[in-house]
């Protein structure tokens, strides 16, 4: 390891995503108000160490369009959080994130494909965007640059950025190009199905390393390499255009830190006794925590409440999921179907069980405040993750962290990427109803000796394998990759 840190020491590491971590606003007064955005990949890069972050320099769209007379102030703003704004134009980005990244690739890689949509124009916008930003990236790259381009709304980035750099004519020396992808990648029978897959996986080879949160997927990628473009595949590699393509898992962690210093504070301490006397007294408290999204199995997770409240009367008048959904999306039609579906079914089964002093069901539509979100997780009996696919899944190791006083249980989905490494939670199918309903009464009734010793396998975990492990090793791997294996210099 210490080689491999040598190796990345001093070196600049270029973070490029397609929204910046920090989101511009402009406030009543005029003036830029910047703050950090919530999500899966926010909270992993939030977690990354000092060793890394402190070179690094982020790339994104800053979620504005500013006026040329203002633009250097906010890039001003921006440098002072370590980023980099791209300009691009709002329609355009729109159509970039609404078209071919949500609407094609987003379901398609999480097993929707009669859920993509198509219309006139997202392929070229993801095409225009993908291109501004390698432009961006290949001006501002030199020697011994590190660049880490995360997720599916920049596949197209690698091969473009080499084109860049030769359209400039630019020489730099060991470079190193990384891509990690946030969500799962499918079989390569589902993934056969994509528009341009060709141009996808050859653009993403052009990377010196592809990363991924599982092996499936990242075997599933090797097979869509093999099967779709002919190419030799080992196990952790891919040979392309004379090049070994280094293909691996780096399962994406939390920062445990952050959530059990959280519990600590004061605000939080009392708010939990507060939710536990209160509205919560007596209650046996199941959470839910997702963005709004069809891949979270929201209705599944319903239905199986209903159906766990039917077959077991004791828990009647004192079982409550609390289930707190952050509005995503909410410009394209299936979001917005999916939220009112899931509003009539909460209001259902509460008009089924509820009373004039018992909820079943408390539903928040809005995104919650950090402390806020840990006093929650600290005062649930039990976390319940129903995702139909899902990358890896942060909820539930934020949840296992703000567990260490009472050892509540995980109850997860197969289809989560990180059902593979919680050993210790029970995991569960979200197309099985009794599966789900025979998993939250263990969960619920457990003895406190076996719900302590899940627990501390699934802590161990957490907490070994946290954000900033990710960080260090796909970084790691990346860097000590043989110079004589790519290309040193391009041109
Ligand atoms: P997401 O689909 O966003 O991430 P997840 O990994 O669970 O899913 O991360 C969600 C993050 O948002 C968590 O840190 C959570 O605390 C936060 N959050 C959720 N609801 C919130 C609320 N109401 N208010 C405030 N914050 C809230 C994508 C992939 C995942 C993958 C991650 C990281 O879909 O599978 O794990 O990227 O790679």
């Amino acid at each position: 390891a210490g080689v491999e840190n040598s190796k990345r020491a001093d070196r600049r590491l270029l973070i490029v995503a397609n929204r910046h971590p920090v989101t511009v606003k402009r406030t009543t007064d005029g003036q830029y108000s910047y703050n950090i955005s919530s999500g899966g990949l926010v909270t992993g890069l939030s977690g990354l160490p000092p060793s890394l972050k402190d070179n690094s320099v982020y790339y994104g769209w800053p979620g504005i369009d500013v006026p040329p007379q203002e633009v250097e102030e906010v890039e001003a703003g921006m440098a002072d959080k370590g980023g980099v704004p791209l300009w691009i134009d709002g329609r355009l980005m729109d159509m970039h994130y609404n078209g071919y990244s949500n609407s094609i690739v987003w379901p398609l890689f999480h097993y929707h494909a009669n859920e993509m949509t198509f219309e006139e124009g997202p392929w070229e916008a993801y095409v225009k965007v993908n291109r501004l930003f390698a432009k961006k990236v290949a001006e501002d790259v030199r020697d011994n640059d590190i660049v880490w381009i995360h997720d599916y709304h920049l596949m197209l980035m690698p091969k473009m950025l080499r084109e860049e750099m030769r359209n400039l004519n630019k020489k730099v020396r060991n470079l190193k190009v990384g891509f990690f992808l946030h969500i799962p990648w499918p079989s390569s029978m589902e993934f056969m199905k994509l528009p341009y897959r060709e141009e996808v996986l050859e653009s993403l080879l052009n990377a010196d390393l592809c990363g991924f949160h599982t092996y499936d997927y990242a075997r599933h990628f090797l097979s869509a390499c093999h099967k779709i473009l002919g190419l030799t595949t080992s196990p952790n590699g891919v040979m392309f255009d004379g090049r070994n393509v280094h293909v691996g898992a780096f399962p994406i962690g939390i920062n445990p830190e952050k959530e059990v210093s959280a519990m600590k504070k004061e605000n939080v301490i009392s708010r939990v006794k507060e939710l536990k006397e209160g509205s919560f007294k007596d209650k046996t408290v199941v959470i839910s925590v997702d963005r709004l999204d069809y891949i979270k199995g929201l209705p599944h997770k319903f239905h199986a409440f209903d159906m766990f409240l039917e077959n077991n009367p004791d828990f009647v008048g004192h079982a409550v999921l609390l289930q707190i959904v952050v509005p995503s999306r909410q410009d394209v039609k299936e979001y917005q179907i999916l939220r009112s579906h899931i509003s009539e079914l909460a209001g259902r089964i509460n008009a089924k069980y509820g009373t004039v002093t018992y909820q079943p069901i408390v539903y928040r539509h809005t995104s919650v405040p950090h402390d806020e979100l840990v006093a929650m997780y600290a005062l649930a009996d039990a976390c319940f993750v129903t995702s139909t696919r899902d990358g890896m899944n942060l909820v539930s190791y934020e949840y296992i962290a703000c567990q260490y006083e009472n050892h509540g249980q995980l109850v997860i989905s197969e289809f989560a990427g990180a059902a593979q490494s919680m050993k210790g939670s029970i995991v569960i199918n979200p197309w099985d109803t009794n599966d789900m309903i025979a998993a939250l009464r263990k969960a619920l009734t457990m003895s406190e000796a076996k719900k302590e010793e899940n627990w501390k396998k699934m802590w161990d975990y957490v907490n070994t394998y946290t954000s900033a492990n990710w960080g260090i090793s796909f970084v790691d791997e990346l860097t000590s990759i043989g110079t004589g294996e790519m290309p040193d210099v391009l041109t």
